[in-house]
């Protein structure tokens, strides 16, 4: 009888799933014992690093992937990390080592008391397998569970003491096992939509990450065009799903129920795709939709249809209902939307550079199809304004704004996306929550192109002090960091650019570089 251990390696390879990202402590060695030559150890220094480089792998690979942590203490570091999954809809398989079943009763060191109900409610599923030939059974149904719609995290705690134990006599009938979506709309439902959408007299679409995660970019922009209709980004963009030049395209919609409300007057017919309806943030209560108009709403996440506070909700699969949709779209009679004008180039003050002006020269010199992972929270209106993205999986932002994201995703969206660069946008603030994840860059010579922008402030929350009118408060400057010395002391090389020149030099050097290279830029604070 193959043991656990054995058993679970060749499931794992069986579900692609042969990168680990980890950071190990007593209880996982039994799981590491004998680690298979084409598996690859992934190590981040903390867990949150962890699991911000599996999220970015995931997101940008578009599979699950796999992670495995220490015990409850590894797990906790981890939380932070898990927000964003969640919101994210990342398939992420989340492992954590547990002490000998023996052991547990009496709380022994390393115990992860009620594992199951750690990560609750950031994850899909959580179990700890009743006993040891149950272990491989629940990683499959763990591996199911992360990559079924809507995708997510899920969690399993393994004992140490399983790994050597005995598989089931059919635990290699998982090998082979698959389950699938097999959710697409009816044919009456299709017809339906279609007729709503082709009675509107202005309509408009509001699209969301999930467009983009399942890759239906091109299928968004032929119905923006069909219809000629204007398109948004739903608020708090997580990824980028239409070609930020396209005539049609007017911006990321505010995070705020009156502010929202107001860019969307006129239409009568809101049809917001893949995305929660809507993920506000700042408090400007007031009406969900303008006078006069309707929403529908297509997402696979039956919670994101059900927690709406407005419209008429389609749960199935947006990439098959938006082909649906397409073959029974006719022409209508409307103008295509005018483009919005450029934004104009901004003056820099001596000593350090407009944010304006760094995103004007990435769009210059970064390649076409470079990806963006942006973690600086006051630019992100003007990074949209600025920056070019034409293909899918483009861009990535922590989806509950979760800090600590954006280092990390970069290098996990690097090692699944090996022909095309990564460039990490990171705030001075953010890039100190999971600072480590330059070593793991170094180390594996993983070469993301790190900018970050030194304004010596948490430059949104500055803006938000005013929103709620709180006046002066401790806490929000940075000052004192020197990030050219952080990255050299884990193994990264680092560039400081205060001048336009400069920074294209060392943008130049960074993009045909095989290795990580960081650049501080000293820049201005500007609104978000
Ligand atoms: N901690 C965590 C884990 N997530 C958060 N979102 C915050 C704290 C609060 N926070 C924000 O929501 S924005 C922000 C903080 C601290 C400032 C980020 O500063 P930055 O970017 O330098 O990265 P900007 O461009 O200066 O705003
Ligand atoms: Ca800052």
């Amino acid at each position: 009888m193959p043991s656990v251990h054995a058993i679970t390696y060749q499931l794992l390879r069986r579900r692609g799933l042969t990168t680990v990202f980890g950071n190990p402590g007593s209880n996982e060695l039994p799981f590491l014992k004998d680690f298979p030559e084409d598996f690859r150890y992934v190590l981040g220094l903390h867990e949150g690093v962890v699991v911000g480089m599996a999220d970015g792998y995931a997101q940008a690979s578009g599979r699950p992937a796999l992670v495995n942590l220490h015990a409850a203490a590894g797990s906790g570091n981890a939380m932070g990390a898990l927000t964003n999954a969640w919101y994210s809809h990342t398939p992420l398989v989340v492992t954590a080592g547990q002490q000998a079943r023996e052991m547990l009763g009496v709380e022994a060191m390393l115990a992860n008391v009620d594992a199951p109900q750690l990560p609750r409610p950031l994850v899909k599923w959580s179990y700890e397998p009743a006993c040891p030939a149950d272990v491989p059974r629940a990683l499959s149904q763990a591996i199911h569970i992360a990559g079924l719609p809507a995708r997510g995290p899920v969690y399993v705690s393994i004992p140490h003491d399983d790994w050597d134990k005995p598989a089931d006599e059919d635990a290699e009938a998982l090998l082979s096992r698959t389950v699938s979506d097999a959710g697409t709309p009816s044919a009456a439902q299709l017809d339906a939509l279609a007729q709503r959408l082709q009675d509107a007299r202005n309509p408009v679409l509001v699209l969301g990450p999930e467009v983009d995660a399942v890759a239906a970019n091109a299928l968004v922009a032929d119905l923006a065009e069909r219809l000629a209709v204007p398109v948004w980004v739903a608020p708090s963009a997580s990824r980028c799903p239409f070609p930020t030049r396209h005539a049609s395209f007017r911006g990321v919609l505010p995070a705020a129920v009156a502010g929202l409300a107001r860019c969307l007057e006129g239409n009568d017919l809101i049809v917001a795709i893949g995305t929660p309806v809507f993920r506000y943030h700042q408090y400007d209560p007031g009406r969900y939709l303008p006078e006069g108009a309707t929403l529908v709403q297509l997402t696979s996440d039956p919670q994101e249809a059900a927690r709406a506070p407005m419209g008429d909700a389609w749960v199935g699969d947006i990439h098959a209902t938006l082909e649906g949709l397409l073959t029974r779209l006719t022409a209508v009679d409307r103008p295509q939307p005018e483009p919005r004008p450029r934004p104009a180039a901004v003056e820099d003050p001596a000593d350090r550079l407009a944010p304006e002006t760094v995103f004007d020269v990435l769009d210059a010199l970064a390649p076409e199809d470079a990806i963006y992972v942006k973690e600086s929270t006051s630019t992100v209106t003007v990074f949209w304004e600025r920056v070019e993205m034409r293909h899918p999986g483009s861009y990535f932002f922590p989806a509950a704004g979760g800090l600590g994201f954006g280092m990390p995703a970069a290098v996990g969206v690097q090692l699944a996306s090996p022909e095309r660069r990564v460039i990490g946008v990171i705030g001075d603030g953010s890039a100190n929550y999971a600072i480590t994840a330059l070593w793991t860059a170094a180390q594996y010579r993983i070469p993301v192109v790190f900018v970050i922008l030194r304004n010596d402030t948490y430059g949104a929350l500055r803006w938000f002090t005013r929103q709620f009118d709180a006046g002066e408060v401790p806490g929000l400057d940075v000052p004192g960091l020197d990030f050219c010395s952080l990255a050299r002391g884990y193994g990264v090389e680092a560039r400081f650019t205060s001048r336009r020149e400069e920074f294209e030099d060392a943008l130049r050097d960074a993009l045909t570089a095989d290795t990580p290279t960081l650049i501080e830029v000293p820049t201005t604070t500007i609104e978000p």
